[in-house]
């Protein structure tokens, strides 16, 4: 039989849709760290999930499914219809993967056993991050990171799988619903981010090894908190003004993060008076994040020292948090300790 090889048909007929997630994992397998498959599935359940929020969340306002669900989560805060949501989708999808052992979410105060007698992975995750920008129509996003377990696969799970420092993550990563769903990650090996084509029902590879700028001019605060912080904060932002730096805070870590991440700037929540670990989790906000900006180049510090490095004491522990731009951090970091942030 006469056979011809492949060519790619590069007429604009034949135009390239792009690399879908699936393939990118598939492609990139070697690079995952204890490359088995199974994180690889693990990531695929967090997207599956993701798809169904973000269907959820693009018709929030026609379904019935805005405002507060009627009750407070752990951190004593009123949890919203699309919390409860988020919440169930995920946990679902990663009890129903197998490859997860266990899960700390936001949503609930002990940690939630999904009896995967194979798991080998415990994820910590904030399944609707930005709660009060739900109902207003402002980006919110889900936060994870994923640990191996550390005690033998199979045995009750302990206090030393699920409080392990950030340091340990081996993959991490967010999803953006905003006026596209992005799913942002790393698994160790630089930070890529996919973009969800809704009509194909796909995440397509959209930024290639993100690199944060090194010198960013964003400053991202709650301004309303400045008075309860350190004046040394204080007098870092008035500095930031000084050299013409701009003002940008939406209010949803994931979307504020994200736009500096891309663009260069500091996102800021300190300790205030109010709240004297400052706002942030450890578990499911900031070590994500922290592990997230430096593949991509940037830092990220609770004021003294790498988030990365802190050892968790407790499942909803609080930390102040300073991440972004190196330049920016470093020098948030001078004006804190009087000496560089290495
Ligand atoms: P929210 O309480 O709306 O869920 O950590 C949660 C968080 O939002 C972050 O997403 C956001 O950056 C921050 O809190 C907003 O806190 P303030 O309202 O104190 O600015």
């Amino acid at each position: 039989m006469k056979t011809k090889p492949y060519k790619q048909d590069t007429s604009p007929l034949g135009y390239a849709v792009g690399v879908t997630l699936d393939r990118f994992i598939k492609s990139n397998q070697a690079d995952f760290p204890y490359a088995t498959g199974e994180l690889s599935q693990l990531l695929r359940d967090i997207a599956f999930a993701s798809k169904i929020v973000s269907r959820e969340i693009s018709r929030a306002g026609l379904s019935q499914v805005t405002g507060a669900f009627g009750q407070t989560n752990v951190q004593g805060e009123e949890q919203q219809k699309m919390d409860v949501i988020a919440n169930i989708r995920f946990t679902r999808a990663l009890t129903k993967g197998g490859e997860v052992c266990a899960v700390v979410s936001e949503e609930d105060d002990e940690v939630i056993d999904l009896q995967n007698k194979t798991g080998k992975y415990v994820v910590a995750i904030d399944p609707l991050d930005g709660s009060s920008n739900i109902d207003v129509n402002v980006s919110i996003g889900t936060i994870f990171s994923i640990y191996r377990r550390v005690t033998p696969v199979g045995s009750p799970i302990r206090q030393e799988d699920v409080l392990q420092k950030g340091s340990e993550q081996v993959a991490a990563g967010y999803v953006l619903y905003g006026s596209s769903t992005m799913l942002v990650f790393t698994t160790g090996k630089g930070v890529n981010a996919f973009t969800y084509e809704r009509s194909l029902g796909e995440f397509f590879l959209s930024h290639q090894d993100i690199l944060a700028p090194a010198v960013g001019n964003i400053v991202t605060i709650n301004d309303g908190l400045t008075p309860e912080a350190d004046p040394r904060i204080i007098d870092f932002l008035s500095s930031c003004k000084l050299k013409g730096c701009t003002s940008r805070y939406i209010g949803s870590l994931v979307a504020d993060f994200h736009r500096n991440l891309l663009k260069g700037g500091i996102y800021l929540y300190p300790a205030t008076t109010t709240n004297p670990h400052g706002k942030i989790r450890l578990a499911y906000e900031a070590n994500a994040l922290a592990f997230l900006a430096e593949q991509a180049g940037a830092k990220a510090t609770d004021g003294k020292q790498r988030i990365l490095d802190i050892t968790p004491l407790s499942l909803h522990q609080r930390t102040p948090i300073f991440i972004g731009s190196v330049e920016l951090v470093d020098e948030l970091f001078a004006c804190l300790n009087g000496q560089r942030f290495s």
